[in-house]
């Protein structure tokens, strides 16, 4: 924990759209009057009906219903496009950066995206998409993710995009899960000078699915590969067959905008279900506010569109708010350690939005790779994702900002739609390491793990949750209502339960420490222990396993996996190598773990509970406080794995 005070500058805080009285003044009456503070914001957007009721929430254990603007419609790409054409149809809207750094950046204007739009739009309801039928997105970083989503949103489908990093196996599972009428890809995606066969990929996943989706391709690299006849279908020849505008279709502000499934403690991802009104006033007001975004400024954020920060921050927040978003295919690496400060020098972003992993990766390679590009322009630094220790605060403060930039470290979830506990850049003091204090209509609570019970002291310790609704939240689960209720209604009654721990200093300063459930935090991507267990279980060689996260110097988190072979099979590199292979396959790399050890068996109570807490302290190498193992079924395994931990 650091003790340091940064306060906004006074020349920026004068210029921002809030200072610390605005702030305290705007807060207060969203929390005292949240009606008329979120019936005024509803103004930001343009309704084709305007909503007269506001908030309709309840979080009651048994009655959990949450809805904003019930009674509104409007159309979201409209929202995003359509209304910013008479005014700003020439401004560039998205400016891509290609994966290659030789290849031309293209600037989308508008009046482009409302061409391209509208194009893809039509060739999906010439595939037979309508309200409500839910469509997946398996792709790159290209501007035609971007079209895809609003091209849904215009017609009022319901989008799913799956990041393109997770296997076929994971896309098959998403497509059924939804039931996609259609999946669009692209033919391969580019990443740090290397392909990925999308196509193929979607091919495999089509293999497994219990659906028989429709599949329109995008040609991104003109790599060969096979098309099905009468299932696949490409863009190009498509657009060319169908008309140049479409009219958007009037929605309910209650109606599903996107799934976007995540990892939770248990089962299988969970379809996290955003609306559509509640959700793009929401990130529209956050983009605006926490990025202080003023017309005219070039916004980055380093997501990829398959996370929830890249929908709302790249595409909907960003878009509604008629901002310019950079859009960048590559990695922070690729072809060298400057290419992230490369990309702010030359399209001269102002605020710069990505996760401490990257800081920490890039921390590491030196700041040389920093100070060989003018960083002049950049005015605002963001970071998401994870909790981000004060050494890489500082160095991205110093390095990065020259001190000169205010640095938003945000919090928040898939769940949320967009940031909850942030500070403003012209109204927060910030500490390093502190996601600070919350948003408009955020109503933080700090609760006792074990009693339930509300700490009312401002310095407090113990799970986060929130007392009443903000018009960003999630919905539902898709297709199971009660599954909602049970992951974050029922642990702490009448309250939101986030999964996170958090404590709040004298200040009044929120730290999040971390998850309190079996969700790891790899690389500032969430994942499920139960996941990565099931996936290694299935593997015919191993009868049992035990995953646990335990800390990673630049991960955050790595993946620690106690494995149990079956018997007879022996415990050799070369079966670790083939697990780590399998895991890939089964989910994706971001899952591959880091690290197995060979468990004999595993510490389980004479029930059959397997003790997470013994695997957690001995993956962390904390063998002196694995407190009582009296009470285990073989108190002895604990002993053969503490004498066997993996090192990395
Ligand atoms: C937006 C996003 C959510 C989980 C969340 C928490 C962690 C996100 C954080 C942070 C500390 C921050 N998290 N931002 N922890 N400080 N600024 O990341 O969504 O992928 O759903 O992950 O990430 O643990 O509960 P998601």
């Amino acid at each position: 924990m650091s003790r340091e005070l940064f306060q906004p500058s006074p020349g920026l805080a004068a210029k921002a759209h809030a200072d610390a009285a605005t702030y305290q003044q705007m807060y207060d009456r969203s929390v005292n009057d949240p009606e008329g503070f979120w019936g005024d914001q509803a103004d930001r957007l343009d309704w084709i009906k305007a909503p007269t009721r506001i908030k309709n929430t309840s979080f009651a254990y048994d009655n959990v219903s949450i809805k904003w603007y019930e009674d509104g419609e409007l159309n979201v790409s409209a929202n995003c496009i359509d209304r910013h054409l008479e005014t700003r149809g020439d401004q560039t809207a998205i400016i891509w950066e290609p994966d290659d750094p030789d290849a031309e950046a293209q600037h989308i204007t508008y009046r482009d995206l409302h061409a391209n739009v509208c194009k893809f739009a039509n060739v999906l309801k010439e595939m037979g998409v309508g309200k409500g039928d839910r469509v997946v997105l398996y792709m790159p970083m290209i501007p035609q993710a971007a079209y895809a989503m609003l091209a849904c949103a215009r017609v009022g489908a319901i989008h799913s995009v799956v990041f393109a990093g997770f296997s076929a196996d994971a896309l098959a599972a998403r497509i059924d899960a939804c039931g996609a009428a259609v999946v669009v890809t692209a033919d391969e995606a580019p990443r740090g000078g290397r392909n990925t066969p999308l196509k193929v990929n979607a091919d495999v996943a089509f293999g497994k699915c219990k659906s028989s989706p429709k599949m329109l391709v995008v040609r991104r690299t003109g790599g060969d590969i096979p098309m099905v006849d009468g299932r696949d279908f490409w863009l190009h020849e498509m657009e060319a067959r169908v008309a140049d505008d479409c009219v958007p279709e009037a929605m309910n502000a209650e109606d599903p905008l996107f799934i976007l499934y995540t990892s939770g403690s248990t089962g299988a991802p969970k379809g996290v279900v955003h609306t559509s009104g509640g959700y793009l006033v929401y990130a529209s007001m956050t983009h605006q506010y926490v990025f202080d975004y003023h017309d005219g400024d070039i916004f980055w954020c380093t997501a990829d569109v398959g996370w929830v920060t890249g929908h709302s921050y790249i595409v909907y927040g960003p878009l509604a708010n008629g901002a310019t978003t950079l859009m960048f295919e590559g990695v922070p690496t690729y072809p060298d350690a400057g290419r992230f400060w490369a990309v702010c020098a030359k399209h001269k972003v102002n605020q710069f939005y990505t996760a401490p992993t990257a800081i920490r990766a890039l921390m590491g390679q030196g700041k040389e790779w920093v100070e060989k590009h003018d960083l002049s322009s950049l005015r605002i630094l963001g970071t998401v994702g994870e909790p981000i220790n004060p050494e890489a605060w500082n160095w991205y403060n110093d390095v990065v900002g020259h001190g000169r930039c205010p640095i938003v470290d945000t919090w928040w979830q898939t769940e949320t739609g967009g940031h909850l506990l942030t500070p403003l850049p012209g109204a927060t003091a910030t500490k390093p390491g502190s996601a600070t204090k919350p948003f408009f209509g955020v109503q933080p609570v700090i609760l006792d793990a074990q009693t339930a019970e509300e700490q009312t002291e401002t310095a407090a310790e113990g799970v986060l949750c929130l007392k009443d609704s903000w018009p960003g939240q999630m919905r539902t689960c898709w297709g199971d209502h009660d599954r909602f209720v049970q992951a974050y209604f029922t642990d702490y009654k009448g309250y939101y339960f986030s999964g996170d721990g958090c404590r709040r200093d004298a200040d009044g300063y929120y730290w999040i420490t971390g998850r309190v459930d079996d969700v790891i935090n790899v690389s500032g991507h969430r994942m499920g222990t139960a996941e990565v267990e099931s996936a290694l279980v299935a593997h015919p060689k191993v009868s049992e396993s035990a995953v646990v996260g335990y800390p990673h110097p630049v991960k955050g988190q790595g993946i620690y996996a106690y494995v149990t072979l079956m018997a007879g099979e022996d415990p050799t590199d070369e079966l670790r190598k083939e697990l780590e292979v399998w895991v890939r396959k089964e989910i994706g790399p971001i899952a591959k773990p880091d690290l197995i050890q060979w468990a004999p068996g595993l510490p389980k109570t004479r029930s059959g509970k397997i003790m997470r807490r013994i695997l957690r302290k001995i993956a962390e190498n904390d063998f002196d406080s694995l407190g009582d193992t009296s009470t285990l079924a073989e108190p002895a395994v604990v002993d053969d794995l503490v004498e066997n931990r993996m090192k990395e």
